[in-house]
């Protein structure tokens, strides 16, 4: 059967995941291929929609890989959808209050933790299944929600977030969160302010039995999450990959 991120998880402690916007399913392919841990299909700011991810997801089954998918904001039908079509976890942005959280854990995961619809087509494929009740019994623990922390909001509700039975994670957005935190002045992930409102987030979910994930722009930012101990750490976007890769190659090109 596929690896899940639960037991890439189990058998490496840490997981780095690719992170795609593109919709091509050759472009998560080809990040699977590349070595990352899980690929992450985002169709918050990436250009996803579902007939993509259903392919993507596919794609990186070839490489044998894990795949996430990252929901629009509030989209907790297509949390569903995406379990349905084999995803391993998935990513909610914005997750602002215990009643997103609550909505957000019943569309990923059945009773009695929530109510999600039966109905796992492709996911029972992909992981070889045809017992349907092995795979209902087994399913709630194998699939991992990650609530993302990325507002003030967010920060105040923590506790309150941690606490929801069907919540296995948070996921910070380093990001919003610094243009929360700085009432929109800037976006800079790496403000000290920032970095500390992350590590109170990792104590806080650390406290409460959670697994917990970042999204890191540098391979030197993702280091310094690991030696941190963060069990889920998003490494750049395939934009990047593509641009560094190539001025990479044209800088030794056109070197004198
Ligand atoms: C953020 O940093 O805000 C994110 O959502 C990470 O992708
Ligand atoms: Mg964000």
């Amino acid at each position: 059967a596929l690896p899940s991120l639960v037991s890439v998880l189990r058998s490496r402690g840490t997981c780095l995941t690719a992170w795609i916007a593109m919709p091509d399913p050759l472009v998560a392919e080809g990040a699977a291929r590349a070595g990352f841990d899980c690929v992450t299909l985002d169709m918050q700011h990436g250009l996803h929609d579902p007939g993509s991810v259903m392919r993507g997801i596919g794609a990186i089954a070839l490489a044998r890989v894990p795949a996430i998918v990252r929901i629009p904001v509030g989209d907790f039908a297509m949390a569903s959808r995406a379990l349905d079509m084999g995803a391993s976890a998935i990513i909610a942005p914005m997750i602002n209050s215990a009643e997103d959280a609550r909505a957000f854990a019943a569309s990923a995961k059945y009773q009695p933790l929530g109510e999600r619809s039966w109905g796992p087509v492709r996911a029972m494929q992909l992981a070889g299944a045809t017992d349907g009740s092995a795979f209902l019994r087994d399913t709630n623990a194998e699939t991992l929600t990650f609530a993302m922390i990325e507002t003030r909001a967010a920060l105040a509700a923590l506790d309150e977030i941690l606490a929801v039975p069907g919540i296995d994670a948070v996921f910070i957005g380093p990001s919003d969160l610094s243009i929360a935190l700085s009432d929109g002045a800037n976006v800079d992930p790496m403000r000290a302010d920032n970095q500390e409102a992350a590590a109170n987030i990792l104590a806080r979910a650390r406290k409460a039995g959670k697994l917990v994930g970042i999204f890191a722009i540098t391979g030197a930012q993702a280091k310094q999450y690991r030696a941190l101990g963060y069990d889920f750490i998003a490494l750049g976007t395939d934009g990047a990959y593509f641009r560094l890769g190539a001025a990479t190659m044209l800088d030794e090109a056109r070197a004198e």
